[in-house]
């Protein structure tokens, strides 16, 4: 083999190791964003999480229930749901402060829009503007809800289809 040319090749060797090392390491990283188109609708709700839309809080100072409009949650368009409510004996939460977070925790994504409690509607009601899920699968959306001195959050999962 030709002396001058073994250099170049061990270059090129480490150099392709060195690639190959730093795509496996950013893997975790970039791998939600890179592969989220093809992860479309391949992810059904995971069968062990609750999916019901009317749950207790997460420090059970609220129960809480939440119904979109129109009634089957639309894929990529923007609505309204309505957030309810009351204390865990049936009394409703009136005027409290809601912030509304959500994402896909499968794809590292949060939510496209961001969603906004714009009324109170009474009753314990809330109206929550600018909802949207750009794709099927597993979602998480969050509501903070503060109340004079209590403060308490829930996460509904929700299986947009
Ligand atoms: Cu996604």
């Amino acid at each position: 083999m030709n002396k001058q040319k073994i250099p170049v090749i061990i270059t090129a060797a480490i150099t392709t190791i060195i690639i190959i090392i730093g795509f496996v390491l950013l893997m975790p990283v970039i791998g939600p964003r890179f592969l989220h188109p093809i992860m479309m609708g391949s992810e059904p709700l995971p069968a062990n999480l609750d999916a019901s839309s009317s749950r207790l809080s997460d420090d059970g100072l609220f129960q809480v229930s939440w119904s979109s409009d129109p009634t089957k949650v639309p894929l990529n368009q923007i609505h309204t749901w309505t957030l309810h409510v009351e204390t865990p004996d049936g009394q409703p939460v009136e005027n409290a402060s809601v912030l509304v977070e959500g994402g896909m925790p499968q794809h590292g994504h949060g939510l496209p829009t961001n969603p906004q409690v714009t009324e109170y509607l009474g009753n314990g009601d809330y109206l929550v503007e600018g909802m949207r899920f750009q794709m099927t699968g597993f979602w998480e959306v969050k509501f903070v809800i503060n109340s004079g001195e209590q403060s308490d959050s829930i996460t509904f999962n929700v299986d947009i289809k």
